[in-house]
């Protein structure tokens, strides 16, 4: 079973008949439209699809089929989509709303590293709500990775500051940070995101950086609202794309890529240890139709 199978299906091409004509366009865009690609990329990849089945001749929907993978897959492949952790110890924020999935998705990621050989450090920086570290430690606990957390209330670039002295005392790796979900006031989040910044600079000068945007795929198109507040208020390197199992149309990604051209570099398709992997665009085209 292929990892993307409980993806649902654009099932583009299933609905039509044989010939490449006008209808065949038109509800073309019309599944992407209902997919969660947005307007703006169906549009424009259905575009892009007339002009290669005229260019290369092509005369069957099978044909159109290939030339339409080849199309996402293209849209699909903007920036590294590899997490950058080169420079130890490497700092991965974690960014998004509340219950996109971004604790779970350290966890899930702090188990794939450790099993790389990497030396992996959780920081409990939403400092919001206790529960939030409770559930952090329960990951960290999963994978046997150490954790750092302070009372609930603290600041938390306190807290990224005493991750950033254990990761050089104990030779980290790579430290996981977890980030609270608040987005209702922009400068508030920008805010505090630049004085964690300023931390991370100032600490660990040569360590590589990335900030993840952790995204729920259920939410469509008010996602990719989300998406582009978030990128505004902070420089987002990547996206994670979850709860790709559920009811989620796989289109959102194609309306990520396009319209933010922020790559997606990890998917999520279920609650469980192993549920996450590296964003394949090849792979996620073909699954998608
Ligand atoms: N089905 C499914 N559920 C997920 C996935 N990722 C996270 N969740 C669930 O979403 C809920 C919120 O996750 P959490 O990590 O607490 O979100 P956070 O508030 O962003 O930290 C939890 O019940 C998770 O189990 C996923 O890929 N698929
Ligand atoms: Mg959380």
């Amino acid at each position: 079973m292929g990892f993307f199978d409980k993806l649902k299906k654009i099932n583009i091409f299933a609905a039509f008949g044989s010939e490449l004509d006008d209808d065949f366009y038109d509800e073309l865009e019309e599944a992407l439209i209902l997919a969660d690609a947005g307007m703006d990329t169906a549009i424009d990849m259905v575009e892009q699809l007339r002009q290669r089945v005229k260019q290369e001749h092509i005369k069957t929907v099978e044909d159109a089929r290939a030339a339409m993978c080849a199309i996402l897959t293209d849209l699909l492949s903007v920036g590294e989509g590899k997490l950058n952790v080169e420079n130890p110890p490497a700092v991965v924020l974690f960014i998004g709303v509340n219950g996109v999935g971004k604790t779970t998705t350290i966890g899930k990621i702090g188990h794939q590293l450790k099993g790389e050989g990497k030396k992996v450090l959780l920081c409990a920086a939403d400092t919001f709500r206790a529960a939030a570290a409770d559930q952090l430690t329960i990951w960290a606990e999963r994978s046997n990775l150490d954790i750092i957390k302070q009372h609930e209330g603290a600041d938390p670039a306190a807290v990224v500051f005493d991750a950033t002295s254990a990761a050089r005392a104990r030779k980290a790796d790579v430290v996981l940070v977890d980030t609270a979900g608040r987005l209702h006031n922009k400068q508030n989040l920008m805010n505090e995101l630049n004085k964690i910044s300023r931390v991370l600079d100032r600490e660990l000068p040569g360590s590589s950086r990335e900030t993840l945007l952790v995204l729920d795929a259920t939410t469509g198109q008010n996602g990719l609202v989300q998406a582009k507040q978030f990128k505004e208020a902070a420089g987002i390197t990547g996206i994670v794309l979850t709860k790709l199992d559920g009811t989620a149309k796989g289109g959102i990604a194609l309306a990520i890529a396009k319209e933010l051209g922020v790559p997606v570099k990890y998917a999520g398709v279920g609650e469980g240890i192993d549920d996450l992997k590296p964003f394949d665009p090849v792979e996620f085209a073909q699954a998608l139709i």
